[in-house]
């Protein structure tokens, strides 16, 4: 039995006062077993945790860590704001430099409105586009997530593209009862969805590249068909960017793929590792928010001072000449090494990545386009390859439906160590 570490006191201190010991679930190790490092620092591609154990970092606090942690930038900027006063309620410069940054940098954001999360976005821009259609039913795709505001909460009802059932206990069934599902990846579903669907669909709302099943990248055409359908019938796009925003390009996945949404939902990445997130796009849609308009839509801290400064200074260091071609480069090279170690062990697996976002599947597919076929990955291999790595010191995604994020910190000799430990654990993964 191995001694009491102090991740172990403090995990099962935490359990007495926090449900499961985690302020979200994803960190408690629930996938993969084991006790989660609580950490304690981090500085650029690292973490450390209360056993002073060092980790290379692909978490990244789950994608705002695009800088790497601790950037003398951020930090600068947030201490200035600090000293200044954390938070007015009243507005400030700061957030209308963080909007004009937003709407610069993001092709279809005329307008923007920055909340506290990514669930806030997405909430309020599903609710936007309700009014501004009239009409209630959601579109969304089996394996995205959207965050945990009840319409999202939505599973598959029997039978393909019916009316959704509650993914969770306290959801009511009226609530999802106007959010439809269908596979991640499948045009034709969606063309007879609204085919069938004459009462009209208010909205589709999708990751544009799903990065909450694992990494799944948009086929050929599936975004640009989907913006099809939406434009024939009326429909609002809405492109929820928590994750690929500033992510898979400066401009997001609306630059990479050339689609155009009617609404983007951002989080992440524009607060640097403070609460940030924003729903924006276009200008007829985004002033019928309050107080422009009737859409009510608030929050406390929204745009604090404290937050837009880490999002600015974030902002700012992205912006640089070469950030997004030096993480593709690294990112490409983690991957294609990470892919040639297991084929090398003769371990079958599909490796997906769109730019500094990546994912790993231990499956006998040739690909990975939809939930479905994320499932068939080994959840015991994965979970062997995952803890491997930790003890090598390298501290991925705790679970097979969670993507991978490289930083900017994250340099040639990061991505060396990276796949010597590979190199050791994938060679444990081919005996029994
Ligand atoms: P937040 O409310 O967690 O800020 O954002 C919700 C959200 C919305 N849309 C997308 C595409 C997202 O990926 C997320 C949140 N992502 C998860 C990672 N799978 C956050 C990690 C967690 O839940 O602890």
């Amino acid at each position: 039995m191995n001694p009491m570490t102090q991740s172990d006191t403090l995990f099962q201190r935490a359990q007495h006062s926090i449900p499961g010991g985690v302020n979200s679930p994803v960190r408690a190790f629930k996938a993969v077993g084991g006790t989660p490092p609580f950490i304690q620092s981090a500085q650029g591609a690292r973490v450390v945790d209360v056993d002073n154990r060092h980790y290379i970092d692909y978490i990244g606090s789950w994608g705002p860590m695009i800088c790497g942690h601790a950037h003398p930038e951020v930090v600068e900027a947030v201490q200035k704001a600090m000293s200044r006063g954390a938070s007015f309620g009243a507005p400030t410069e700061k957030e209308v430099q963080l909007a004009e940054t937003i709407i610069n940098l993001v092709p279809s954001i005329e307008m923007v409105r920055l909340v506290n999360s990514g669930t806030e976005a997405t909430m309020s821009a599903v609710r936007l586009a309700r009014a501004a259609t009239g009409r209630d039913s959601l579109l969304m795709f089996e394996g995205c997530y959207h965050g945990h505001g009840d319409a999202f909460l939505a599973k598959a009802g029997s039978g393909l593209a019916t009316f959704g059932v509650p993914s969770s206990p306290g959801v009511p069934q009226a609530t999802v009862q106007q959010t439809l599902t269908l596979p991640y990846n499948n045009l034709q579903a969606v063309n007879d969805l609204f085919a069938r669907h004459d009462a009209g669909i208010a909205a589709v709302i999708v990751e544009p590249v799903a990065g909450n099943m694992g990494c799944v990248p948009p086929e050929p055409g599936f975004l640009q068909g989907l913006a099809t359908i939406c434009r024939r019938h009326g429909t609002l796009l809405i492109f929820d960017e928590v994750m690929t925003g500033f992510r898979v390009a400066r401009g997001g996945a609306q630059e990479l793929y050339g689609v155009t949404p009617d609404l983007t939902t951002l989080g992440k990445i524009i607060g640097g590792g403070l609460p940030v997130g924003a729903y924006g796009g276009r200008r007829d849609l985004m002033q019928q928010i309050a107080p422009s308009g009737p859409v009510y839509q608030a929050g406390t801290l929204s745009g604090n001072p404290l937050a837009t400064a880490a999002g600015l200074a974030t902002l700012n260091i992205l912006s640089q000449p070469g950030f997004y071609e030096t993480l593709e480069w690294r990112c490409q090279r983690l991957c294609a090494g990470i892919s040639s170690i297991l084929e090398s062990n003769a371990i079958p697996h599909v490796a997906t990545r769109v730019g500094s976002m990546f994912g790993l599947f231990f499956t006998n597919n040739k690909t990975v386009k939809n939930f479905d076929e994320a499932n068939t990955s080994d959840r015991i291999r994965f979970n062997r390859w995952f803890h491997g790595m930790l003890q090598q010191g390298i501290f991925l995604a705790p679970s097979q439906f969670e993507a991978g994020f490289l930083s900017i910190a994250h340099d040639d000799a990061i991505i060396d160590a990276t796949l010597d430990a590979a190199q050791q654990v994938a060679f444990t993964l081919t005996v029994p």
